[in-house]
């Protein structure tokens, strides 16, 4: 079994200060938390950035400071954003790309979020990928919806992308697919043999779908951006400390957890 990758997605788009004080927000924070997890175990992070009122948005100027806070600290493969927030345009969200990161989010479909629609038609799909290949930039698929996995192996076919992919199966989701223990073995029996993929399971969900994804040989995601928890009623200190757990589960169980190095050969980068 490949070492376990996990990757600490730091803010997020939609969470709060109000409801975790300790989400970082400024490109400073999210420095800072990138090397916190790093030191604790994490190989990637998924990174979304905020303006100074802390709404989310897609500027390359702000996403290059936070990589720049990074590189000066740490080896973290950065893997930026490209859902965004609802409502965002494609070409906003697609900006970060332009900054070669060394990995960015591919959302391969539509799908509820709560209240609102994230939407990814099939032009705009193509659009995505195209752009990530010819940067070099290795897409994270991500897949909130059985449906999202099939479009994917559709870019295949089409030639756009090519095997194997790497999967983030974003589980638990208002309107989107549950975060089960059934849901996670159906999206990963969709999977074509020698792609990798990680979970991301929304709040109290990110602890148990972590732990069966280490049994099976898949890799974690956590951090504020899916949960500001770390047990029922108690906030977590920081993104850290949730690697923290997963580092000591993942102990347990007997997985050993890579470096940026390995994740990157057990990712193709
Ligand atoms: N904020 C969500 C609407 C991604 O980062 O690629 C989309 C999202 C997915 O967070
Ligand atoms: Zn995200």
């Amino acid at each position: 079994m490949d070492k376990l990758i996990i990757t600490a997605a730091l803010t997020g788009a939609e969470t709060t200060k109000e409801a975790n004080p300790a989400l970082p927000v400024t490109p400073e924070e999210i420095a800072e938390a990138a090397f916190l997890c790093r030191e604790a175990g994490a190989s990637i992070v998924h990174l979304h950035a905020r303006k100074p009122d802390g709404s989310s948005t897609q500027d390359p100027g702000v996403f290059g400071e936070i990589i720049s806070g990074i590189r000066q600290r740490t080896d973290v493969i950065i893997q930026v954003s490209t859902g965004g927030a609802v409502g965002m345009t494609p070409e906003e969200r697609l900006q970060p790309v332009q900054l070669n990161p060394e990995m960015a989010t591919l959302s391969t479909g539509s799908v509820n979020f709560g209240e609102d629609l994230f939407v990814n038609t099939m032009e705009e799909i193509r659009t995505f990928a195209r752009t990530m290949i010819a940067k070099g930039v290795k897409p994270e698929i991500e897949a909130f919806d059985s449906g999202m996995v099939q479009n994917a192996l559709t870019l295949v076919k089409e030639g756009i992308l090519e095997l194997p992919l790497h999967f983030d199966f974003v589980l638990g989701v208002p309107g989107a697919m549950p975060g089960t223990p059934e849901a996670l073995m159906y999206m990963r029996s969709l999977l074509p043999a020698g792609c990798t993929w990680t979970v991301a399971g929304i709040g109290r969900t990110e602890l148990p779908l972590g732990a069966m994804a280490i049994i099976l040989g898949g890799h974690v995601r956590v951090g504020f951006e899916d949960n500001i928890y770390y047990k029922r009623g108690q906030l977590a200190e920081s993104n850290a400390q949730l690697v923290q757990r997963m580092v000591r589960l993942a102990e347990e169980l007997g997985r050993e957890v890579a470096t940026p190095e390995e994740a990157r050969k057990i990712l193709h980068l």
